[in-house]
């Protein structure tokens, strides 16, 4: 399988700093991108910062500083926080950068000379949530104490200003039309449905650009109008693969996207606006959207007022980036919320990481080691519990690909841990420390099946745990070309009397922080 895989995050406002819930979409894209070069296919992994918009202006304002400065420092933040995560994006792409000021200027002027005339100037009257940085509709609102609020609890202010529109009421039978040829165009299935009723009722054209601030990028041959900080913001996505190249290597081998991960809440601006911006300007749609759930932190939504927000920077100094990563992608099912607490990830990472992986291969290396002169040993025949596990070895596997054909990344995560507990129990049960004695060739063949397991198992957890697992692989002397899955899913490939390293623990038992 070697059809190159496009993947991205969205990208974040960098009004404050990164929090849980960023961290969390980037440590699961990121699994999502090296289970696929575990595959064997080429991915282009991109992320980054969301610039513009008057969210940008107002926080500035508030710091009492430059846009540009505010805008500086929290995006050098996100991409330290992909480092500190251990991302392996191949880009990071900031709005403010020259390349996307000429993309999103080029899928303009597309959209401006698309055949019905889809953009043209009017009038915007209505409301719009600044935290948002969208506009809604009159009934999609409440009231309470004379002031109105969007669906996500953020106020509303009346905006009345001429602006360019799109004619997004044009693109109604369409956009029904991919989602019906594209069954898996959005994910999870019931996101699916809200779209679609959603666009159903009714399409209205979209307000695109901005006059009373200039911090975007600028509408072509319109003075006094930034774009629309989403119509940027989505473009980002062609800017990231070298648009408005379209001959570009990058953007023939890469466009359209297979994948964009991004939150429940912003599913309407990827599954209606992207696709019918994409359109009009005579460019191929996405393959998929996936939208993945919130966190909230003690069962509670996160707020600065309620002094629950959890600094990433901090999880990963207290437990190190794997451990995060890890709770994170065995915790929370993909596209359903999660609660992050302390506690849970302590007892996560110690249960499946620390006893149960970290412990067969310590177990069995450290008898090879004593043993086994410290070389892979030889296997003889295999009995029927041998057999059992291999087989159990090669199916969690299957399982487990199957699930991240879907994105079902807790899944993957649960079947490799399923049958490292079936490992664990196949060692307790052959008792090699006993064979040492009566039986040292069934001893050999014991740990040589038991450290071949943790080979098969220890590939495909480089998608989730990439460090640690390869510290596991590197203990196995399995060389970094071997790391793959198709060779996971073949037994026997550790090689009898190849030297191994001493071993070393490789999952630290994990305290619970005092509070
Ligand atoms: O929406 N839990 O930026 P953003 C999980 N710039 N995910 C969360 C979350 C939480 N508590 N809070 C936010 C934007 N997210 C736009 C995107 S894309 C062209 C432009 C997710 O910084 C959110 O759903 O508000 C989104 O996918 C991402 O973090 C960035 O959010």
């Amino acid at each position: 399988m070697t059809k190159p895989f496009y993947v991205t995050t969205a990208i974040s406002y960098p009004n404050g700093a990164p929090h849980i819930g960023h961290a969390y979409e980037m440590i699961a894209t990121d699994a999502i991108a090296r289970w696929k070069r575990l595959e064997g296919r080429e991915v282009y992994f991109l992320t980054g910062t969301d610039e513009h918009g008057i969210k940008m202006v107002q926080t500035a304002a508030k710091e009492g500083i430059p846009v540009r400065e505010l805008a500086d420092r929290n995006a050098a933040e996100f991409r330290k926080l992909a480092a500190e995560l251990n991302l392996s994006n191949d880009d990071f792409i900031r709005t403010t950068e020259q390349r996307h000021h000429e993309a999103s200027q080029a899928i303009w002027r597309k959209m401006e000379a698309s055949s019905n005339g889809d953009i043209f100037q009017s009038t915007y009257k209505g409301w719009y949530s600044v935290r948002d940085e969208a506009y809604f509709d009159e009934d999609e609102l409440t009231e309470k104490d004379g002031k109105r609020f969007a669906p996500s609890g953020a106020e509303v202010e009346w905006v009345e200003e001429p602006t360019y529109f799109f004619r997004l009421s044009a693109y109604g039978d369409k956009l029904l039309e991919l989602y019906e040829q594209n069954p898996d165009f959005i994910a999870p299935k019931e996101r699916r449905n809200e779209i679609i009723s959603f666009v159903k009722g009714g399409l209205q054209d979209l307000s695109i650009s901005r006059t009373t601030f200039d911090w975007g990028i600028p509408v072509p041959g319109a003075n006094g109008h930034v774009m629309y900080v989403w119509v940027d913001a989505l473009t980002n996505y062609i800017t990231g693969v070298g648009y408005p190249d379209e001959e570009s290597e990058l953007f023939k081998k890469f466009w359209p996207a297979d994948l964009h991960v991004i939150g429940k809440d912003i599913i309407r601006f990827h599954t209606v606006y992207w696709p019918a911006f994409l359109m009009s300007a005579g460019l191929p749609v996405q393959h998929r959207v996936f939208a993945h759930g919130f966190l909230t932190v003690d069962g509670q939504k996160m707020s600065k007022s309620l002094g629950n927000v959890i600094d990433p920077f901090e999880l990963v100094e207290m437990f190190g980036a794997d451990a995060v990563r890890y709770f994170f992608l065995r915790e929370v099912s993909f596209g359903n919320d999660g609660d992050y607490a302390h506690e849970k990830l302590v007892n996560r990472v110690n249960a499946d990481l620390a006893n149960n992986l970290g412990n067969l291969a310590q177990r069995s290396l450290s008898m090879i080691n004593k043993n086994c002169d410290g070389k892979v040993p030889a296997f003889g025949h295999a009995t029927p519990a041998d057999e059992q596990l291999e087989k159990e070895v090669g199916e969690a596997i299957q399982t487990a690909q199957k699930a991240m054909d879907e994105q079902l990344i807790h899944e993957a995560t649960g079947a490799l841990i399923v049958a490292l507990s079936s490992a664990n129990n196949y060692f307790a049960a052959q008792e090699p420390w006993a064979l040492k004695k009566t039986d040292p060739e069934r001893m050999a063949t014991v740990l040589y099946r038991t450290a071949d397991t943790v080979r098969r198992l220890a590939i495909p957890m480089l998608a989730f745990v990439p460090a640690s697992a390869a510290r596991l692989l590197e203990q196995l002397a399995v060389p970094e070309e071997d790391r793959i899955l198709p060779l996971a899913i073949v037994p026997h490939r550790l090689q009898p009397g190849t030297e191994l390293p001493v071993p070393q623990g490789v999952f630290a038992r994990l305290e619970k922080p005092a509070e």
